[in-house]
């Protein structure tokens, strides 16, 4: 099993720069990568990855993506001086060479191509590459957009050839639309490119109409091009969360990717000039998260755009961070993605419907000829909202002390939302001791608490508890795990319980005593809780089998009934398009994961949610369990403590049984719990 990140940089890299005068493309400049590599060192976290070197990428390589005309045009540049340079520069649209740009540009190749080997080899599970010049935008006959050779389209081209991979995602998180990326795949089904850009109905560079959503691929490709166009600028965290939610996360669980390769930019992040978007740095995180359950866990990043360098680097610290798999800290921000954001969500999801099974009950028409009406709509909600900084025009300000603005607002952000990571990741305790050495848990707990202690606490809650000595012992179980998880010692553990739900209404209990707000309770199974659920410190969903009788009116409790044989299939459209989104909207201190009897989920299915649900409450989760079935138990201590994410195999379609009870939910509670938004009806 392959352990460990990856961190690939070169200061040679920081070598070429712009030599004369270019607005356009002064932004783009060494201290991208230095700034970067001196966050991450202040963080510890160069010590903590795996230094792998940088190559220089071979002509075959790079002729995988380029031709050789425009190889030799590259090369030729080395040996230019400063007029001969701008002139070829001026070849292209938002390009500049300079004498070490060729040597750059196959550090920048070599790089990505020595992570993915590393990655696919299994010396490594994941890792990043900081390189310039950037990649995406560049063509088989041209550099754009600062970039000159493909970085990650010739690595998905090598993974392909060097390791026979069949299906591979590309995700390209950067601002702009990496049109180059789109270009080489299009026609590519073996290779799934999902990009978000901002795009202003086509206004904002490279002013593409093939950036639209209804760019979906060609030939044998349709389907596997998948562009999310922004239409607004200040798209934030719930903007970009409910993009994965909504349309990659589905599709790509879907697709069943054997390597994930991210177009790493930052642009969309905080401050950035080019971007104008709004995401902090924490949102990175969360994103790298969900891409790691997928594939194996096999995400390369590789670093494109980001011009702000303080948002930047904290952005380039959160993912790293993220892979080394640390906790992750919690999302900031009003959960709700705002009307143009849900917009464009619709239309891709629509523009897909025929490609992809998890989007075959969509609904057919994409939005573009409601447009007028729609423009209207959202001119309303601009009124109503004014957490979204949309349209967010500096006024009386220059570019630079809006940048200065961001730098104290990031400087004082990272240190609320950065805490200690706690020394052990996973708490166990479980009845039958024998059985321990085969879960890969750091911590067996033993009761810290003396007997008495716990009577008297047990009596306080309930005074015929004491008397039964199963009972005390599976409350006892629970309290240990949870005492170290409240306290921080651990992130979170497992306990097993033969009184699941007493246990439960116990931990609870033990939660507010000690100060929490908010604590998410996910019962998996049916299991009758007693518990007080009005004034919202709970958020109850239970995934139960058999139909609840009298729908309870409370917003905290919602329950999805799931038929026994529903199983997986109508599991990635409930968890990505329901329980998810519900959870980030709630935004939990605490999560309790349930499972009792009768579960009508199974055990890949439980420790997926498992994994999912890590992005929340700094990853603090409690699974109590009562069903003491040893693969059930290990499978979620696997989740739990990060060794592996669970494997599903194919996917097929959901029964539209199941995604109408969904769906009828998900109308039903949008107004609540803003993240399950994915259409513009009912709106206002
Ligand atoms: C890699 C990247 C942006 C080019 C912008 C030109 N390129 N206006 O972010
Ligand atoms: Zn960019």
């Amino acid at each position: 099993m392959a352990s460990g990140t990856a961190l690939i940089y070169d200061d040679e890299m920081t070598s070429c720069k712009l030599l004369w005068d270019d607005p356009e493309c002064d932004i783009e400049v060494p201290e991208r990568l230095l700034s970067s590599y001196e966050q991450l060192k202040h963080y510890h976290l160069v010590e903590r990855c795996i230094h792998v070197p940088v190559r220089e990428g071979t002509e075959e390589e790079i002729m995988l993506v380029h031709s050789s005309e425009y190889l030799e045009v590259v090369k030729s540049t080395q040996t230019m001086n400063e007029e001969e340079l701008r002139r070829v520069s001026e070849n292209y649209d938002a390009v500049y060479f300079h004498p070490n740009t060729y040597r750059c540009a196959k550090l920048a190749v070599g790089a990505t191509l020595q992570l993915v080997d590393s990655v696919i080899s299994g010396k490594v599970h994941n890792g990043m590459a900081l390189v310039r010049p950037p990649g995406h935008h560049s063509q088989r006959n041209a550099a754009n957009g600062f970039c000159v050779f493909n970085n990650v389209a010739i690595a998905a081209q090598y993974a392909k050839r060097r390791y026979g991979l069949q299906r591979i995602l590309i995700v390209d998180w950067d601002v702009h639309h990496g049109q180059g990326i789109q270009y080489v795949f299009e026609e590519d089904p073996s290779v799934l490119y999902y990009s978000w850009h901002r795009y202003e109905h086509q206004q904002f560079w490279p002013l593409l109409r093939e950036s639209d959503y209804d760019a979906v691929g060609q030939g044998k490709g349709k389907g596997f091009n998948l562009n999310v166009p922004w239409n607004k600028v200040g798209m934030g965290n719930s903007d970009y969360l409910a993009a994965f939610f909504h349309v990659l996360l589905p599709v790509a669980f879907e697709f069943v990717p054997e390597l994930i390769l991210v177009s790493s930019g930052y642009d969309s992040g905080i401050g950035d000039p080019e971007g104008q978007m709004n995401a902090t740095p924490e949102c990175f995180a969360h994103l790298t998260h969900f891409l790691m359950q997928l594939a194996n866990g096999r995400v390369c990043a590789v670093l494109e755009g980001g011009y702000h360098l303080k948002s930047l680097s904290e952005s380039v610290c959160m993912t790293v961070k993220t892979l080394l798999r640390d906790p992750l800290p919690q999302i900031s921000g009003e959960m709700a993605p705002c009307l143009s954001a849900v917009e464009s969500i619709q239309n891709v999801r629509a523009a897909h419907k025929p490609y992809w099974k998890c989007l075959m009950y969509e609904e057919a028409t994409p939005l573009h000829n409601l447009s007028t009406k729609s423009q209207q709509m959202m001119e309303a909600e601009l009124i109503q909202t004014s957490t979204h900084p949309t349209a967010k025009q500096a006024v009386g300000t220059t570019n630079s002390d809006e940048a200065i603005k961001t730098d104290r607002f990031l400087e004082s952000h990272m240190k609320k939302i950065l805490f200690p990571v706690p020394p052990v990741k996973t708490a166990a305790a479980i009845v039958s001791k024998a059985d321990a050495h085969l879960l890969p848990i750091s911590v067996q707990v033993e009761m810290e608490m003396n007997a008495q202690e716990l009577k008297t606490l047990v009596s306080a809650f309930d005074a015929e508890l004491v008397k039964e000595e199963k009972a005390l012992l599976s409350l006892q179980n629970v309290l240990a795990v949870l005492d170290k998880i409240l306290k921080k010692k651990v992130c979170n553990g497992i306990a097993e319980s033969s009184v699941a739900s007493v246990s439960t209404t116990f931990a609870l209990k033990h939660c507010f005593d000690f100060g929490l707000q908010r604590v998410l309770c996910i019962v998996v199974g049916d299991m009758d809780l007693e518990l007080d659920l009005d004034d919202g410190k709970i958020l109850l969903m239970n995934i139960c089998q058999k139909q609840q009788t009298e729908k309870t009116n409370s917003k905290y409790h919602i329950s999805l009934n799931w038929k026994e044989d529903a199983g997986r299939n109508n599991f990635f459209c409930a968890v990505l398009g329901f329980i998810l989104p519900v959870a980030y909207s709630y935004q939990p201190d605490l999560m309790i994961i349930v499972i009792g009897p009768n579960r009508s989920l199974g055990v890949n299915a439980i420790s997926l949610l498992t994994c999912l649900l890590q992005g929340l409450a700094e990853s603090r989760i409690l699974v109590v369990i009562q069903d003491t079935e040893i693969k059930l138990v290990q499978s979620v201590a696997k989740a739990l403590s990060g060794v592996s994410t669970p494997d599903f195999g194919a996917y097929a379609p959901a029964s539209q049984e199941n995604v109408f009870e969904i769906k009828q939910l998900k109308d039903q509670l949008q107004q609540e719990w803003k993240m399950l938004r994915c259409s513009v009806k009912d709106w206002i």
